[in-house]
């Protein structure tokens, strides 16, 4: 069975929600990032020598690994699953390069500018902290007037592996003190996308049976 590593507050939750909308079943194990030892007590490094989630091991062995190859991993087995839910744009199409230029500046623009604030030597140093702040400012200024404006979702009319992603990249702003009120449009994106009930069951799920995302 396919195998995702990933934790429920990181970028490696985003997976599990996918896949659990998607009615796709992995199994799943929580890694201590600040350990690297997965919940079996194995040093996540003997899987994945980067360290970091999502990890996805597939039936083969192989390592799946960055969040853009792990979510357009789940996205495709969506796209197969004549039942399901879709999480995005057929492959081949127009439209799939215009997700995949939304999920790359998720990926490679905003994740890693926050992501950079969890570092406390970063966060308590007023000039640093502000310097990132100025390059934070510029990314959510196109995301909210090039991305979200006045959309409910970042890619067509429905919920796709970006907004799986980027409410969860959006939600750190709170662990590292960026107030997001002075960007209303990415909040109340935010909150929409933490409101749906699938998103809400997908959470609960990880909260309370969080070893299969079904
Ligand atoms: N380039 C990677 C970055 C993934 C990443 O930053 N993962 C974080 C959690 S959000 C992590 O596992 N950090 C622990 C570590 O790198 O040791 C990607 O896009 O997937």
């Amino acid at each position: 069975m396919v195998k995702l590593y990933y934790t429920p507050t990181s970028c490696g939750a985003s997976s599990f929600i996918s896949a659990f909308i998607a009615g796709i079943n992995f199994e799943c194990e929580a890694v201590d990032l600040a350990t690297h030892i997965t919940e079996s007590g194995v040093n996540f490094y003997n899987i994945n020598p980067k360290g970091n989630v999502p990890t996805i091991v597939l039936d083969d062995g192989i390592i799946l690994n960055e969040n853009i190859a792990c979510l357009e991993y789940i996205l495709d087995l969506s796209l197969q699953n004549k039942e399901g839910i879709k999480l995005g744009s057929d492959n081949n199409t127009s439209d799939r390069y215009i997700l995949k230029q939304h999920l790359s500046f998720v990926a490679t623009e905003l994740h890693p500018i926050i992501g950079m604030f969890f570092n406390p030597s970063v966060n308590n140093d007023t000039y640093i902290r502000n310097f990132l702040l100025t390059i934070f400012d510029k990314k959510m200024k196109y995301l909210e007037s090039y991305m979200i404006k006045d959309k409910k979702f970042i890619h067509g009319n429905s919920f796709t592996i970006i907004d799986a992603y980027l409410h969860i990249v959006l939600g750190w702003t709170g662990y590292v003190c960026i107030d997001l009120h002075k960007y209303q449009t990415a909040l109340k994106y935010k909150e929409f996308i933490e409101s749906i009930p699938e998103v809400k069951k997908a959470k609960n799920r990880m909260a309370f049976f969080p070893k299969t995302t079904i």
